[in-house]
């Protein structure tokens, strides 16, 4: 099927191009991100703009990807060799590889690196962890358990403050890379995180900012320990659409239902706020009387920034 002379010429914005492909936005940028499929123009405001060119690509790797290859096998053939496929049946996945050391053991790594004062050990492990592992696993499954054991070892007096220090500073040295690394320029939604007055705990803010940074939302990350005033100020002028805290010690502190109140009345009615953490439970009415959500664990925030990506998509489309 040949193009018209004018099939290069960007015109079609990408909610245009997610309907017609049926692949989502996210998808889209995500595939021209790390796999550079198609390069769309931009409009006067810096919006992307495919040409039909692009269109008859993204759909040929669409159904391709819905038969089952990856898109990483897939990606860099001509459109010719795309519609020769069409139809055939895709290569059986490639064994699992046998690299790398299993999640329990990155953990016990860790906290090994912990107890020895050795932050360099630390920072290796978890960093190899971070290559190895899916974003999810290296969040929920090794520095979730690792900071649980770190606390409880601390508690039992078994570990003193300096190596909890310790792994803080490193830990959060790496997820502040993890969300650096992620080009979130041209994201069309933007978050707010940090820590209510009064929470200084904000490894929890941390793993939320770089799960938002991986699901390809701008962050604006505040820190810990902000009054309302700030985070509405800082919502407001970023143009945040969603503001996200964590909470995490002390679980009674009666200053948190004033602060959650006075955030609300500050933010535009737009804006949601969700709310998670070690100790957002014991603040669950409070959450809620505030209009806020409450989410219990980052897999639900990931499954909620989607949603809210989904909805806002469909309103501007
Ligand atoms: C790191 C740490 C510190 C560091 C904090 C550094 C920092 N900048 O954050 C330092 C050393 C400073 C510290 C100090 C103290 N700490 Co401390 N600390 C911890 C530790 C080891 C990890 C805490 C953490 O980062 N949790 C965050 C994440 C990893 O866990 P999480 O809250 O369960 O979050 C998960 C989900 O809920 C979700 N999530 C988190 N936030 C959000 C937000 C949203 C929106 C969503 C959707 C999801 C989400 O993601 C996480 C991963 O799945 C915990 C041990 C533990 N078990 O957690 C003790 C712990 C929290 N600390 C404790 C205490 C008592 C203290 C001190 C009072 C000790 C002291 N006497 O000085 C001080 C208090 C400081 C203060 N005023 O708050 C106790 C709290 C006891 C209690 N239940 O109330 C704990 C539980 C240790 C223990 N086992 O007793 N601490």
């Amino acid at each position: 099927m040949s193009l018209r002379p004018d099939a290069t010429e960007p015109r079609h914005p990408i909610q245009v191009v997610a309907r017609r492909t049926g692949l989502s936005a996210d998808v889209l940028r995500a595939w021209e991100r790390r796999f550079g499929v198609v390069e769309p123009g931009r409009s006067a405001t810096g919006r992307r703009r495919y040409s039909d060119a692009d269109v008859v690509r993204l759909a040929l790797l669409g159904s391709l990807t819905r038969e089952g290859w990856s898109i990483g096998q897939v990606a860099h053939l001509p459109n010719a060799d795309l519609r020769a496929m069409a139809g055939a049946a895709p290569p059986p996945p490639p064994p699992p590889r046998a690299s790398g050391p299993s999640v329990e053991q990155f953990v016990t790594d860790a906290f090994d690196a912990v107890r020895r004062y050795d932050a360099t050990a630390l920072d290796a492990h978890l960093w190899r962890a971070v290559v190895t592992l899916s974003p999810a696993d290296f969040f929920d499954r090794v520095l979730g358990p690792l900071l649980t054991q770190i606390g409880s070892r601390w508690r039992a007096g078994e570990l003193r403050p300096a190596s909890e220090h310790i792994a803080t500073a490193v830990i959060r040295r790496i997820l502040g890379r993890i969300a650096d690394a992620v080009d979130s320029s041209d994201a069309a939604r933007r978050v707010v995180v940090g820590t209510p007055a009064g929470q200084l705990h904000d490894i929890g803010a941390l793993l939320v900012a770089a799960s938002a940074a991986g699901e390809g939302w701008a962050v604006t990350y505040l820190g810990a320990d902000l009054p309302a005033e700030e985070v509405a100020a800082a919502a407001r002028r970023t143009g945040a659409c969603l503001v996200a805290l964590s909470i995490v010690h002390p679980a009674d502190d009666p200053a948190v239902p004033a602060e959650l109140q006075r955030l609300r009345d500050r933010l535009p009615p737009e804006v949601e706020v969700v709310i998670g953490g070690a100790a957002a439970e014991a603040y669950a009415a409070t959450i809620r009387a505030s209009g806020a959500t409450l989410l219990s664990n980052l897999d639900g925030f990931r499954a909620h920034l989607r949603a809210v990506a989904r909805t806002r998509a469909d309103k501007t489309a």
